[in-house]
Order: structure tokens, then sequence, then C-alpha cells
């Protein structure tokens, strides 16, 4: 695959876990990153051994600091930028994969990482994380869905104190406030409950995980009664699918079912 020295890709079963691999820098997103994770998960979507991903950061320090402030280009003019960020391939290549995501976050979670954490399905965070969207100290906003998916996540009065401030808040806060979903004792702790909910996620029928994750995310941008359509189409997709009758007839002789992911 697209792996390269600034993302290390490992496979552990039905699992691929990513990690953002420049611990010297705190996982500062670079153009190596951005262009690379895009590819990475096309593949990783049309791969039928993976069933989840789990994305994580190396080091000690944490998950990831945001964007490279190093690599930033001051005199882009603005048209320039927004060409270079508008479609933003590369967070929006999350709500692409039809596979879950689930990040492991320890340490610092900030701007840009926190954003790429928001893009996630299920986040997990390590006691001792700090999150933050510090963005506007650097007379920025957030480019990377920030200001759109923490209010979809947490409601807007608090994403707004958030956004506003760039206040740090910790992992319990985070988890608290439902930033995170799970809360783990310690970086390793984290990635091994990240891994484990990813090994749970892979060994349930694909299709009817695929679903679920479009079904919730879609609509979010609906209204009720669109939603709702959408979710009884996609249910009557899934009872006819090999899975769905092999369930049921393990079910009725009382044996484990043998799944093929379609
Ligand atoms: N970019 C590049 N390098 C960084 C970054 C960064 N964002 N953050 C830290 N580093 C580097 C430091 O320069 C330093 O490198 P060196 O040793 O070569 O000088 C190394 O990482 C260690 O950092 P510090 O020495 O600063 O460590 P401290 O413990 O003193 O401080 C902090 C850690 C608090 C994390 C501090 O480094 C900091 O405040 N960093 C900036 C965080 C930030 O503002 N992030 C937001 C960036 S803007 C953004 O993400 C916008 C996203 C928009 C689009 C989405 C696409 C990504």
């Amino acid at each position: 695959t697209t792996a390269n020295e600034h993302v290390k890709i490992e496979r552990q079963g039905a699992v691929a876990l990513v990690t953002l691999n420049r611990p010297e820098a705190l996982n500062a997103i670079n153009d190596d990153i951005r262009g690379s994770l895009p590819q990475m998960l096309r593949e990783f979507d049309a791969d039928v051994e993976i069933g989840a991903i789990v994305i994580a950061g190396s080091g000690e320090r944490g998950f990831s600091v945001g964007a490279d402030i190093k690599e930033s280009r001051p005199n882009d003019s603005p048209i320039a930028t927004r060409r270079r960020l508008v479609p933003t391939t590369w967070i929006e290549a999350l709500d692409a994969t039809c596979k879950p995501v689930i990040a492991a976050i320890h340490g610092f979670c900030l701007g840009g990482g926190m954003e790429l954490a928001l893009a996630c399905d299920v986040r997990v965070v390590a006691k001792g994380a700090e999150f933050a969207l510090p963005e506007t100290a650097l007379g920025l906003m957030p480019g990377g869905g920030g200001t759109q998916r923490l209010p979809r996540l947490i409601g807007l009065s608090r994403s707004l104190d958030l956004l506003l401030t760039g206040d740090r808040i910790g992992a319990e806060e985070a988890y608290r406030i439902g930033i995170a979903t799970r809360l783990a004792e310690s970086p390793e702790a984290a990635l091994a409950e990240a891994m484990r909910v990813a090994e749970l996620i892979a060994a349930r029928p694909r299709v009817a995980v695929a679903y679920v994750k479009e079904a919730a995310r879609a609509g979010l941008d609906m209204d009720l009664a669109n939603g709702l359509k959408l979710e009884k189409s996609l249910f009557a997709l899934l009872t006819s699918s090999a899975d769905r009758i092999e369930a049921a007839r393990a079910f009725r002789e009382k044996r484990q079912p043998n799944f093929i992911g379609a």
C-alpha cells in the first residue's frame, strides 16, 4: 500500500492500524500525511480482508498537534489556498470510506489533529490527553471540519465555547461531553481498546456495518422523514444479504455463523 515514512500501516487480522509517524514534530500533519491518507483509505475500502481501521499517533507526546505550522504558505493567495482545501480530500476521505474508523487518542490532540479525530466514527481517549482547536490564535480557523463536525457531535453551545476560546480540555472532560465515548487509563490501554473495538466491528457482517455507518452519518444531513426512509431502504437491502440469511440459519441451528462479508 501507500505507506511512507510519515504514515505507518500495520495489518492485524481484519484491522488496519494507521499510525501518524512524525513523533519529532508531535505528528504535525504535513503534505506527506495529507496526500497519502485518502489513497490509503481508498485501498482499505476496496480490500475485502479489512473490516475496520484504527488511527493512532506515534510517540509519547500525542495523537497530533494539527497542521504543520512550519510548512505554512504565507504567500499563497486566498484563492490558491481555497483551491488546495476545497474539497479537502483528506479528512473527508474518512466520511467516504464505508469501513468504520476508530481513533486511539493520547496526549496532544490539537487543531487539525482534533479535526481528524472528529471525522472518525469512534474515539477512544487516554487519560492525560488534551484537546483544543487553537486556530484563531494563529489568525486562522479550523479548516478540517472543526466548525461543522464538533457542533454535530456535541451541540452548538459547548462547541462555540471551545472554538472561540481555543481552551484546552482534558480527557475526562472530552469523555464527559461526548467527544470520546471510551476512556482508557493510558496510551497503551487506549490503543488496545481501539483495536478491541475495531476487531469487534470487523467480526460483524460487513454490509450491515457499512449501512449503519451510512445511515447514521447521512441522516444528520436530512430531515427525519428522509432519514427514516433511507434507513428503511438500507434495511430492506440487508434482508436478502448472504450474511443475514446465514445469521438466521446459524441461530436456528444453534451454532456460530460464518460470515462472508456479503
Ligand atoms: N507544526 C509543526 N511543528 C510543530 C507543531 C505544529 N503544529 N507543533 C509542535 N511542533 C514541533 C515544534 O516546533 C518542536 O519542534 P523542534 O523541536 O524542532 O523545535 C516540536 O514539535 C516539539 O514542540 P514544542 O517544543 O513546542 O513542545 P512543547 O511541549 O513546548 O509544546 C505544544 C507543545 C503546546 C503542542 C506546542 O508545540 C504548540 O502549541 N504547537 C502548536 C499547536 C497548534 O497551534 N496547532 C494548530 C495548528 S493550525 C491547524 O491545525 C489548522 C488546521 C486547518 C486545516 C486542517 C488541516 C490539517
